[in-house]
């Protein structure tokens, strides 16, 4: 493993899978075969020193998101996600609805953050103060160029407030978007090949030193296609600078949990990384 110096950002690389951790977001993800560039940019790069990679190792990670992208997100394209979302709306009376989605043509879409919003590695996610129930969602995030192709991928949870979607569905946008609902990274992953089928999912949330929840998925199980999703959400809309998108959760803790501020989030996705957050409130009367 290599940790590179580049005008672009600090790559590390084994030769043929890249981890980009931090650099010019907005101008890698706009370019088609982002791999093959990437190889270009490391060959002849100087290599970051000891002490240099340490800095960076122990220094605040930027999530890997330009100013300009939006952050889009894919919702019950796991049974899992339906089956938890059909229990949750009983009483509004909007199951069906999900049943309906898991099924169709067209898959739910959503806008989910601006990066201004986002939480980094390490940073602090929230959870509503005027929400009763919430949860993580553990997701593979797609990061995706202006002609709506693949160029890599992070990890993405979807902070979700399960009592305000549960309530009634029209609620979606309170459920999933507020001030650091949405966490990205570690770092950027581009390897050669389209990430394989077989890649798994961890979620582990410890409350207090102790395991909460603990839970793993392959990516195998989505309903969808990748490619699909990408294609659905550049329909009739241009980013010209890119975007990233969720793909959906298939791990939802059993109805009896909710985040309590303090819990720690890790979601591990082989071959990605590991992203780690801490749940906390939105402090009063300050932004960020
Ligand atoms: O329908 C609500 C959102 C679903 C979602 O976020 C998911 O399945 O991951
Ligand atoms: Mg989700």
């Amino acid at each position: 493993m290599k940790l590179y110096k580049t005008k672009k950002g600090n790559l590390l690389s084994d030769g043929d899978h890249f981890w980009l951790l931090g650099g010019s977001w907005e101008e890698l993800v706009n370019r088609s075969g982002l791999h093959a560039y990437l190889k270009g940019l490391s060959t002849g790069a100087e290599l970051l020193s000891p002490v240099e990679a340490d800095a960076l190792l122990n220094s605040q990670l930027l999530a890997p998101v330009g100013g300009s992208q939006e952050i889009w997100a894919a919702g019950v394209t796991y049974l899992r996600s339906r089956d938890a979302r059909m229990e949750e709306s009983k009483q509004s009376g909007g199951a069906s609805f999900y049943d309906k989605v898991y099924e169709a043509e067209r898959p739910e879409l959503f806008f989910k953050a601006l990066p201004q919003r986002v939480a980094a590695h390490d940073e602090d996610v929230y959870i509503r103060r005027d929400s009763s129930w919430n949860v993580p969602e553990p997701e593979l995030t797609l990061f995706i160029n202006s002609k709506a192709e693949i160029q890599g991928y992070t990890i993405g949870n979807d902070m979700s407030s399960r009592s305000i979607e549960g309530e009634n569905p029209l609620y979606l946008p309170q459920a999933k978007v507020y001030q650091r609902s949405a966490a990205l990274g570690p770092c950027l992953y581009v390897p050669a090949e389209p990430i394989s089928p077989s890649t798994r999912i961890r979620m582990v949330i410890v409350r207090g030193g102790q395991s909460a929840y603990a839970g793993e998925v392959a990516i195998s199980m989505i309903k969808r296609k990748l490619s699909e999703l990408a294609q659905w959400l550049y329909r009739d809309m241009d980013f010209p600078a890119g975007s990233l998108l969720m793909t959906g959760t298939c791990l939802v803790p059993g109805n009896e949990f909710t985040l309590s501020a303090g819990d720690k989030v890790d979601i591990t996705i082989d071959g990605v990384g590991t992203l780690s957050n801490t749940v906390a409130y939105k402090p009063m009367h300050r932004n960020g």
